[in-house]
């Protein structure tokens, strides 16, 4: 019986078969190359939608977003607050403020809570379900921050307490967005020009 030598495989030919190695040259350059936002701010407006219902949570999830945004390098000026009366109103107003041209991502939060009749399901999926159909029309980012808890507890926790805020991560997701969306607006323009059947100008004789 022939032997096989150690570490080399036999592929039935002269070749030998590929190395596997920890990371591939493919890898690396796809990672080198992979698109991202930045997490830069400047010069970036955003929207801030917010439900008054359980605004004890709601204030902690809009102040630590406005927080995310400064701390990327937003300004005051181009960051604005709209209050709705409850989480059932964020779709229509973020759809208004999202067609009004004047913001890279808007972000809407609310709180809602589970109470004894099945109001709950209702407003956790009209809610959810408009804000992802306003994104979508209009092309923006919406950044969904509207926690649903069973109780008053996990809101807390996760507006600053046990859990973190997920306001600031919501701000955090608006600012990585913009940038994304910007720069993937800017490679579809020069996709288009760079096309391989676009007409180029006409040649002089
Ligand atoms: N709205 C909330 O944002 N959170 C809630 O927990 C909530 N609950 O429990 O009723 C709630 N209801 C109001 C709803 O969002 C609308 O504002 C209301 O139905 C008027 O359209």
């Amino acid at each position: 019986m022939g032997q096989r030598r150690r570490g080399v495989r036999r592929t039935g030919g002269d070749k030998p078969a590929p190395r596997a190695t920890g990371r591939g040259q493919m890898a690396e350059k796809l990672q080198r190359e992979s698109i991202h936002g930045e997490f830069s701010a400047a010069g970036l407006r955003f929207g801030l939608v917010v439900s008054r219902f359980n605004s004890f949570i709601t204030d902690r999830l809009c102040s630590a977003a406005a927080d995310a945004l400064e701390r990327a390098g937003a300004s005051s000026k181009d960051v604005d607050v709209v209050h709705v009366p409850g989480a059932f109103e964020l779709p229509l107003v973020a759809k208004k403020l999202a067609a009004s041209g004047r913001y890279h991502a808007l972000i809407a939060i609310g709180c809602v809570l589970r109470g004894e009749t099945t109001h709950y399901d209702y407003v956790c999926a009209e809610t959810s379900r408009g804000l992802q159909l306003a994104q979508m029309d209009a092309g923006l980012p919406i950044i969904f921050c509207v926690l649903m808890c069973d109780t008053l507890e996990q809101a807390i926790d996760r507006a600053g307490l046990k859990s973190g805020n997920k306001g600031f991560e919501a701000g955090l997701a608006a600012v990585e967005m913009a940038r994304l969306c910007h720069k993937l607006g800017a490679r579809e323009l020069r996709g288009a020009s760079a096309a391989p059947n676009t007409p180029g100008k006409p040649r002089r004789k």
